[in-house]
């Protein structure tokens, strides 16, 4: 008997006729696992609840701002003290003042910051600086690196470029696209060869410092080190792309946990406590070759925003005045996450990588390890979809796609661990 059609149903089917896919960014679609994406009503703490009245464990998390859980009471009230002061002036505020003085305080490669309103606008503005500073115009990506989707980058991305099968977009000029140089995500001798090959061409490397666009992949021991001396033996600018890992992995970002300073550092989601943000920030000399100080042009209307700026503020202070306790209580609460799913898989002989850094994590279906994006597609990606569906099914919500990352929260309680372990354990006999 068809039961009648959900509201997500429903939902979907009427968005599909007024936005592309239905959606207002692709992975969303489900375009990699199938079915209906439920259409969110609201979320709290570790939890999101459709339009039908369900509710998930949530770990995506908005693809990564949300570490301390959704609807935080202390950012939902920095935005409501905002909110009645106006929510946008195009004028100089002093809130931006304190939250580009917070990032240059803990990222430790930044004097100053830019802020803007997305991930994609920081990190756009950062290859523009290093072209701008170093009068070269090629640089080196990595395959599978995501790093937002101006032109240059939709080379070999990952994230929801892979996932839809585009890697590499169509509208985007081949001279353009020759300009970006592509190594496999943790080959340093791949990178050598490229600077070899293009002598005084390379204006910069850009890089995840953990891919989390591949799935969550780790640098390999000496890789971030490596592109370290190569840009500097090369006089290019390393661009650390932390628009996932900043304040995510450590307090001081990828940078601070593994003691690599790169020249930029872009940074995204967290330092916006949910609310649309972007930042590049690097020392004084890099930044102030940026309009007005500098030739290098670069804007937005509502960069800095009052409401983002606040909940930015919030979040990041939030984590500062209790570091300790969070981000152990993150690394607590991820490994008993990926121990527990460890043990379920493993009690049924199927093959499984689960790797993790800090509170991102993701799994492949593949015994031997994943280094790179070769390695993340050769994992069963239909034992993904059985297991996406099955725990969504069991009130568990993972990213839609196995070339992303998954994130666990200060919000995601032993309670809620225990509930997911219980549901993969649900789910594993039918992978
Ligand atoms: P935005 O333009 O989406 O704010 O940021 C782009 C970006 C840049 N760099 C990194 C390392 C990123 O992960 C992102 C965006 N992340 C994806 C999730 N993998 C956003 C989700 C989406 O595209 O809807």
């Amino acid at each position: 008997m068809s039961s009648s059609p959900s509201r997500n149903e429903v939902l979907f089917e009427r968005a599909k006729r007024s936005i592309p896919g239905g959606v207002n960014s692709p992975v969303r679609a489900f375009g990699s696992v199938g079915g209906t994406p439920p259409f969110i009503r609201s979320a709290s703490g570790c939890r999101i609840t459709d339009e039908d009245g369900r509710s998930y464990i949530d770990f995506v998390g908005s693809w990564g701002p949300m570490i301390l859980g959704h609807a935080h009471p202390r950012i939902l009230g920095a935005i409501e003290r905002a909110l009645p002061r106006g929510t946008s002036f195009g004028a100089p505020t002093e809130a931006e003042v304190l939250l580009a003085e917070r990032i240059a305080e803990r990222v430790p490669g930044a004097e100053m910051v830019r802020l803007t309103t997305s991930g994609t606008e920081a990190t756009m503005t950062a290859l523009r600086l290093a072209r701008g500073i170093t009068g070269r115009d090629a640089f080196i990506k990595f395959e599978g690196n995501y790093h937002g989707h101006a032109d240059s980058f939709l080379v070999a991305a990952g994230s929801g470029a892979a996932t839809h099968g585009h890697p590499s977009s169509p509208g985007v000029p081949a001279a353009l696209a020759e300009l970006t140089r592509l190594a496999p995500f943790n080959d340093l001798e791949a990178v050598r060869a490229i600077f070899s090959g293009s002598p005084e061409e390379i204006a910069a490397v850009i890089v995840e410092p953990i891919a989390g666009n591949i799935g969550c992949v780790p640098p390999v021991p000496g890789f971030l080190e490596g592109l370290r001396d190569l840009c500097r033996e090369h006089g290019a600018l390393l661009i650390f792309d932390e628009v996932m890992t900043g304040f995510r992995v450590h307090p001081r970002g990828a940078q601070g946990l593994y003691g690599v300073t790169p020249d930029i550092t872009t940074l995204g989601k967290i330092v916006g406590g949910g609310m649309p943000v972007g930042a590049i920030a690097a020392s004084r000399e890099v930044m102030e070759q940026l309009s007005p100080t500098g030739p290098i042009y670069q804007a937005g209307t509502l960069s800095g925003n009052p409401l983002s700026v606040a909940a930015g503020l919030a979040l990041l202070d939030a984590l500062a005045e209790d570091e300790e306790t969070i981000y152990g209580r993150l690394e607590r609460a991820a490994r008993r996450l990926t121990d527990g799913i460890a043990g379920v898989l493993a009690a049924r002989d199927i093959p499984h990588t689960l790797p993790r850094v800090g509170s991102m994590f993701s799994l492949y279906f593949r015994a031997e390890p994943v280094r790179n994006f070769d390695d993340a597609r050769a994992a069963d990606g239909d034992r993904f979809r059985v297991l996406f569906h099955g725990l969504l099914e069991r009130g568990v919500a993972l990213a839609p796609s196995p070339f992303e990352a998954g994130f666990v929260s200060a919000a995601h309680d032993d309670g809620a661990i225990d509930e997911t372990i219980e549901a993969f354990r649900a789910v594993a006999p039918h992978l």
